[in-house]
């Protein structure tokens, strides 16, 4: 931790433009104002007192979620300056909390970091929030300020002294611009969880005063490692077999890019590598990806060709190889991050390519010379994993002739759609061949085609790839889409080009069995078919639970609450006798006409749209259904029966 001591006073912070546009247009400042708005509002907080971490000052963060969703979030840091701004005439901590973009970030030399839609400043919480307190202990003193919709209620008020320093900023989000207003324990756990590994010694706190323990407490965690982003990889790799037993840590900093990464190799298949920049997860990857896979590239294939590990192998090893069972965290500070791609998630600054790959290079020849035998043991899985993947490209190749070979090359089992128009054009994969019958019978054969699945499909984590696509299933699910993979450059990628249908619906039984197939085909799609996610192609039916009738009138409901309303709405308890209720405990217990009308017409059917809304907790929750332990996957399966990872 470096100690700044330059003055940082009332003038550095520079005032900018108003709050109106931020309530006029929510969505340009925090992204929506769904949940995930609602959740950024913390993180803006807690990434002003990291910034604080950052500059050497704060070494704990505690956020507070109350009865009343409102949140506070407190640091040890230096506190928000108190003083007069000399332009403007106010207490910098008015500026602070009431001036769009015055969070002193804009001061180059006070904050090297910031980035993404992080960073927009405290005051964008201020303009959303009903009701915002800033409370600062600084120089002896403690002061604070009340607002209300980014207006300031109070005077800056000093009401006491405190030997310590720090920002309390306690925000209620408001309602009117919020769909919905319940913070959610995972999510804040989750991201300051991930925060703690990022930033190797600070504490994290979270307390949910909404939620209390057995023995009247409340509900909280603490999060804090001390050995960062190693800790990191192991939490992530925890259900899957290392194959060495530490993780490769490296550290550097050239041209001010500092540079952080830890790598692990395990006995699966799967590469999996998250990306940092400015603690800002990059999902898209981008420069310091690329950096990091040329690094690992080069000098395993310069170690592998040195010693003769490679001498007798017919074909190339491509770099793929040397990422299978592959888990890394890239981390990168940057001063002036460019962030492009779709979604701002790909890092596009070109001179961290050569300084990340600098500095893993080094660590990584380092760490092959120092270990001979586990060095061994990764490029013998290497080998392993060419061999395979020569194997996988055979039996592909075999699959995509053999399609050409039959004409349409369509699967026998599926009942195609007249349309030719994959705009208009939908596939169901249907848990069952009577279900599949049923929904043969109910579709509007126009548009919709279906394809039954039997029973489950075969578990992809676990699967070595050229089994995949010997698989009769996922054979039939390529051919049916119309996708296919093929290599570039030594890399797969999947070709949606000939896509043939623009919705792609997985329809299961609403039970544990059906939530579950529902997961193995997610994983299948999130291993294989990112694409057809990203582009949000991919859907998940929801049939109905319950058939409410009395007399000729009958109503389907989809959840308990609608039940209960129902049942009322028809003269509740006194009409007990005369109402009549079904619960559907699978599709096949539905008629054709009755599937149709509740799951599958566009115009009254519940259609879920599958999106990666954290690619790293969903990769942790598959790898943990999918894994060797089987107690935690029955229990989350059983507490998430209504499909984790997807959104509503
Ligand atoms: C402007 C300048 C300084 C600190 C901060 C803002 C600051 C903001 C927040 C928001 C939450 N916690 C915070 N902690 C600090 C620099 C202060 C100095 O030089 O003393």
């Amino acid at each position: 931790m470096t100690n700044k001591k330059e003055e940082y006073g009332a003038q550095n912070i520079q005032a900018l433009e108003g709050l109106e546009a931020v309530r006029k247009r929510p969505g340009m400042y925090i992204g929506s104002t769904d949940t995930k708005g609602l959740h950024h509002l913390v993180w803006e907080v807690v990434d002003n007192s990291i910034d604080e971490h950052l500059a050497g000052y704060c070494t704990d963060i505690d956020v507070t979620v109350h009865e009343d969703n409102s949140v506070t979030v407190k640091d040890n840091g230096r506190g928000i300056p108190t003083g007069m701004h000399e332009k403007l005439k106010k207490s910098a901590l008015e500026v602070v909390m009431t001036v769009l973009h015055a969070g002193g970030k804009f001061d180059k030399d006070t904050y090297k970091v910031s980035g993404g839609l992080h960073g927009v400043g405290v005051s964008c919480v201020n303009a959303l929030s009903e009701y915002l307190k800033a409370e600062v202990h600084r120089e002896g003193e403690v002061y604070f300020q009340e607002y209300s919709m980014g207006k300031p209620t109070t005077e800056v008020k000093r009401v006491g002294e405190s030997d310590e320093t720090g920002t309390y900023v306690t925000f209620r989000p408001d309602r009117t611009i919020f769909d919905e207003v319940e913070y959610k324990y995972d999510i804040l756990a989750n991201r300051l969880r991930e925060l703690a590994f990022l930033n190797s010694g600070l504490r994290l706190s979270l307390t949910d005063e909404r939620q209390k323990n057995e023995d009247g407490t409340f509900k909280s965690d603490s999060f804090h490692s001390e050995g960062g982003l190693k800790e990191f990889v192991k939490y992530l790799d925890e259900s899957r077999t290392s194959l060495i037993e530490e993780p490769i840590y490296v550290k550097g900093k050239e041209e001010d890019v500092e540079v952080e990464v830890a790598l692990h190799y395990n006995t699966g298949y799967q590469e999996h590598i998250y990306s940092y920049v400015n603690n800002i997860n990059t999902r898209e990857g981008g420069t310091h990806v690329n950096g990091f896979r040329r690094a690992v590239n080069r000098e395993f294939s310069k170690y592998g060709e040195e010693n003769g590990y490679f001498s007798k192998l017919k074909f190339k090893i491509s770099g793929e190889d040397f990422r299978e069972g592959l888990t890394a965290v890239v981390s990168v500070k940057v001063a002036e991050p460019q962030f492009k791609g779709q979604t701002k998630g790909e890092l596009g600054n070109s001179e961290v390519t050569g300084i990340v790959s600098r500095a893993v290079g080094e660590a990584l020849k380092h760490y092959l010379e120092e270990n001979p035998k586990l060095s061994k043991r990764i490029i013998d899985k290497v080998i392993l994993a060419a061999t395979a993947r020569n194997a996988a490209r055979k039996a592909r190749e075999l699959v995509q002739r053999k399609n050409v070979l039959t004409g349409t090359g369509l699967p026998g089992k599926l009942a195609d759609c007249s349309s030719r128009n994959p705009a208009d054009s939908e596939i169901f994969l249907v848990e069952g061949d009577s279900a599949g019958g049923t929904a043969k019978q109910g579709r509007d054969r126009k548009f919709q085609a279906i394809m039954p699945l039997r029973g489950k499909i075969l578990n992809v984590e676990k699967a070595l790839e050229h089994k995949i696509y010997e698989n009769e299933e996922i054979k039939n699910i390529f051919t049916a889409l119309g996708v296919s993979i093929e290599e570039k450059d030594g890399e797969r990628i999947l070709n949606i080009e000939k896509l043939r249908y623009h919705k792609i619906i997985i329809m299961c039984d609403a039970d544990v069995d059906g939530s579950h197939i529902v997961t193995l085909i997610l994983t299948f799609f999130f291993r294989y078919m990112i694409p057809i996610i990203e582009e949000g192609h991919l859907f998940i039916a929801a049939p109905p639970l319950y058939r409410v009738s009395k007399g000729k009138s009958s109503v389907y409901c989809w959840n308990e609450e609608e039940r209960k309303q129902v049942v009322q709405n028809f003269g509740g308890a006194e009409a007990e006798g005369k109402i009549k209720i079904q619960r559907y405990k699978g599709l096949g217990e539905m008629n054709a006409e009755q599937l149709w009308e509740t799951t599958m017409d566009p115009d009254t059917r519940i259609l879920r749209r599958v999106t990666i809304e954290d690619a790293l907790e969903a990769d942790r929750v598959f790898s943990m259904l999918m894994g060797d332990d089987v107690p935690p996957r029955r229990a989350f399966i059983e507490e998430n029966a209504k499909y984790a990872n997807v959104d509503v």
